[in-house]
């Protein structure tokens, strides 16, 4: 294994391939939780195949094709076969609502912003939380004509998206990308994309300027953890088992997030191919 975050692993395939793993793993409040929500990790990787292609005239992308078998059958379907890349060491978060981030005056978290904005971030190491950057401090870490493709790519993407999520009745308050460079030197974007793990969407129709909204899918996983299973966040010990119920809640609001967004049901696993001998045919 080449690296892995709290929900997902990155595996060397060759010298100009990795396979990017999605997880049933959830986090909540920076614990990885003890219980697995299924076909999470199928529903982040069709969802970020989805929207690569859907913004494939915006900008470039590592993806090469979601891996099917050969590859165990563990890890069909969330696995994403992708271009190895010379990752840019620098979050890049485009948003268009003020949430989870300090609020100036006279705004209010859910607040529209005048436009969308660029706050880039460090990406820290696990356990770590990334740090904002000044864009001159984006400047100094990368240079300036590549600061300002990733804050031009960056709302570009967010604008493109945004409008797609609109048409499904979602907001798309914010995000957070990972960009790359490929060995002719372009700038492609790599990581998942515009994932309920990368983003915060909220239903359009539920949404009230001037208040916390509730995010998609982890507000209920959030919510149960906080106000019915006793655990106190603050106490330093891990989060109990999620009960079956929240489990079954919280992958409905996934797929239903996939569901919405690309009209479609989330295809079946793929299958492992049978290899046992057939009877000769007549
Ligand atoms: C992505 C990450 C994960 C831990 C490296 N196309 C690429 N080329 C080179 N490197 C990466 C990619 Cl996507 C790359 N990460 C983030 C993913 C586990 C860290 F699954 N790190």
């Amino acid at each position: 294994m080449l690296g892995s975050g709290k929900v997902r692993d990155l595996y060397a395939v060759d010298d100009a391939h990795l396979l990017l793993v999605a997880s049933d793993r959830i986090s909540a409040y920076d614990w990885v939780l003890p219980t697995e929500i299924p076909d999470k990790g199928r529903v982040l990787t069709a969802l970020s195949a989805w929207w690569f292609d859907q913004l494939d005239d915006v900008v470039a992308n590592h993806l090469v094709s979601i891996a099917t078998p050969p590859v165990p059958a563990e890890v069909a379907g969330r696995a994403m076969l992708v271009r190895r890349l010379q990752m840019v060491p620098v979050e890049c978060v485009a948003r268009g609502y003020i949430a989870g981030s300090a609020v100036g005056p006279g705004a209010a978290e859910g607040d529209k912003l005048p436009e969308p904005i660029f706050t880039p971030t460090t990406k820290a190491a696990i356990g770590q939380h990334d740090q904002p950057l000044t864009f001159d401090e984006v400047v100094a870490t990368v240079g300036a004509d590549l600061a300002e493709a990733l804050r031009e790519r960056t709302l570009a993407i967010y604008g493109r998206a945004a409008a797609i999520a609109a048409t499904r009745g979602l907001i798309l308050a914010d995000t957070k990308l990972e960009f790359g460079i490929s060995g002719d030197g372009s700038l492609v974007l790599g990581d998942e994309v515009l994932t309920p793990d990368s983003s915060r969407y909220w239903s359009a129709a539920d949404w009230k300027p001037g208040q916390p909204q509730s995010s998609y899918d982890k507000q209920y996983v959030r919510n149960w953890l906080v106000e019915e299973s006793g655990w106190d966040r603050t106490s330093g010990s891990p989060p109990p088992e999620l009960p079956a119920d929240v489990v079954a809640g919280t992958r409905a609001r996934y797929l239903a997030a996939y569901e919405l967004l690309t009209g479609s049901a989330l295809p079946p696993a793929p299958q492992m191919p049978d290899l046992r001998r057939r009877s000769p045919s007549p």
